[in-house]
């Protein structure tokens, strides 16, 4: 028998887990679906099949499923299925949790010593062919782009050293490859970075590896057309703590943020260290490289957006005291200095998002969720426990922006931007609106440039959608 789930915000109202794979053919559509979006829009979802073994855990130890909105010929279907990860597969045949805690080994039930932990809970990216579930602790899964079928762990034929590769690869339009990186690339608590590079064929081309100056969480990166930056913020693994059963990750302001930096086809040797305040980013928006400046545009909250994190160093602050905004750090190679210059370009908010043209160069536009509490009391909904009410339209050059309220009773899960092929049509976002007073889920497209007027088509599903994590669009080939 399964007991239930702990009363915790990572299992609750609309975090309760789902556990449902489901397949629905031809969703009801209002509205008009723009002949031009045919494609998949993929989602990583975290939904535990079992109680944690511990008594309680963090939303981020989910098992993945991924989540597939299929667009062709006007009709949209939709699935998901859980990633059969080898964590999956043991729990699944013992009907219960054998994993402990959030990337703490030494917690679980002796049965599965030296298992692979990874959940595949985090990204879904679609390149050289193959759909890879990520998970930044360890190796991506492969899946069916069409059935969603686990095909199994990817290592690039045996190719790659590092133990772990990040969600958030950098797909570089212009040439097709992937960039990405592994932190905690030779184990637990190491300080070991592998730094990676996939042709557009998907053959792994380059692995680096450099070290750290300290064991960070280092969530994302960026690379422009000249550089590659690896920022570490003051989230910090330690060894000891987590052999003696602790958390992996403690907050810990007395140290600073580092950003190493170099360039992007050169050696790892070349890397030219900064160091900056402590703060907390999970996401970057973009950056680029302007003459001898590196800019780099992210998502800060002065102190970890998640809870666990904040209490294991020790602060207790409310969720609704987090502060934060949209900054853009600029780093001069040209000078000697070891920081940067920071500039405010927005308020707090978090799932940037922008076109694929404007990766990696200068840019105007982004997309990104906030919370606004003028529109109501926050709802439980994903990872951190608060939902977004609101998209944002924001054009970082002038401050200017448009907000979208998703409704009343509603939070929004991450949305994706799908280009046009019109002359000057700034594309369409895509995001999954949570009906929490239905408990059912719609999809809504809206025009990019006029989110004002609302969605143009709502796709309706007949059941709750546990929140996502991120989500790429695959266009029909
Ligand atoms: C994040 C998500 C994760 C994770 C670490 O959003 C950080 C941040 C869904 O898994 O393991
Ligand atoms: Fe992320």
């Amino acid at each position: 028998m399964t007991g239930p789930f702990p009363e915790t915000m990572d299992y609750i109202g609309h975090n309760a887990p789902s556990r449902i794979e489901a397949e629905i053919y031809d969703l009801v559509v209002h509205g008009e679906i723009p002949d031009e979006i045919a494609g998949a829009w993929y989602q990583s979802v975290p939904d535990p099949q079992y109680p944690p073994l511990l008594g309680t855990d963090t939303y981020l130890s989910g098992d993945g499923m991924v989540r597939m909105l299929r667009f062709e010929n006007g009709h949209v279907d939709f699935k998901q299925r859980y990633v059969r990860t080898e964590r999956w597969q043991l729990e699944r045949a013992a009907r219960r949790a054998l994993f402990g805690a959030y990337r703490n080994p030494f917690t679980d039930d002796p049965s599965v010593r030296g298992k692979r932990r990874g959940a595949a809970n985090t990204t879904p990216i679609f390149h050289g062919g193959r759909l890879l579930a990520l998970k930044e602790d360890s190796r991506p899964w492969e899946v069916d782009p069409r059935s969603l079928e686990t095909i199994g762990e990817w290592d690039y034929e045996g190719r790659l050293r590092s133990e772990t590769v990040t969600a958030h690869p950098r797909l570089d339009p212009r040439t097709g490859e992937l960039y990405f990186f592994g932190y905690e690339a030779s184990g637990l608590a190491s300080r070991d970075v592998a730094y990676c590079v996939a042709d557009k064929n998907g053959q792994l081309v380059r692995e680096d590896w450099f070290q750290v100056p300290y064991c960070a969480l280092m969530h994302d990166f960026i690379v422009t057309q000249e550089h590659a930056v690896f920022p570490g913020f003051p989230i910090v693994a330690d060894l000891e703590r987590i052999e003696a059963g602790g958390p992996h990750w403690a907050w810990d302001p007395t140290k600073e943020s580092f950003v190493g930096i170099m360039p992007r086809d050169g050696r790892v040797e070349q890397m030219r260290w900064f160091r900056a305040r402590p703060c907390s980013v999970f996401h970057f928006v973009n950056g680029f490289t302007e003459g001898s400046k590196v800019h780099i545009d992210m998502c800060v909250s002065e102190v970890p957006a998640f809870e666990f994190m904040r209490v294991a160093g020790d602060l207790h602050v409310p969720q609704h005291e987090v502060q934060g905004n949209l900054v853009r750090w600029t780093f001069d190679l040209s000078k000697p200095g070891d920081t940067p210059e920071e500039h405010v370009l927005g308020p707090a908010g978090d799932f940037p998002r922008i076109a694929d043209k404007d990766m990696m160069v200068d840019y105007d536009i982004t997309y990104y969720a906030r919370v606004d509490v003028n529109f109501g009391p926050p709802i439980v909904s994903g990872p951190v426990g608060v939902g977004f009410n609101t998209i944002t339209r924001l054009e970082v050059k002038t401050g200017k922006m448009t907000d979208l309220f998703v409704g009343p009773n509603c939070t929004a899960q991450e949305h994706v931007h799908i280009p046009s092929r019109k002359p000057g049509h700034e594309g369409y976002l895509m995001y999954i609106v949570d009906r929490h007073d239905q408990n059912q889920a719609e999809v809504h497209i809206v025009e990019a440039a006029h989110l004002e007027n609302g969605p143009i088509a709502r796709i309706l599903v007949p059941m709750r959608l546990r929140c996502g994590v991120h989500g790429n669009w695959v266009p029909q080939t």
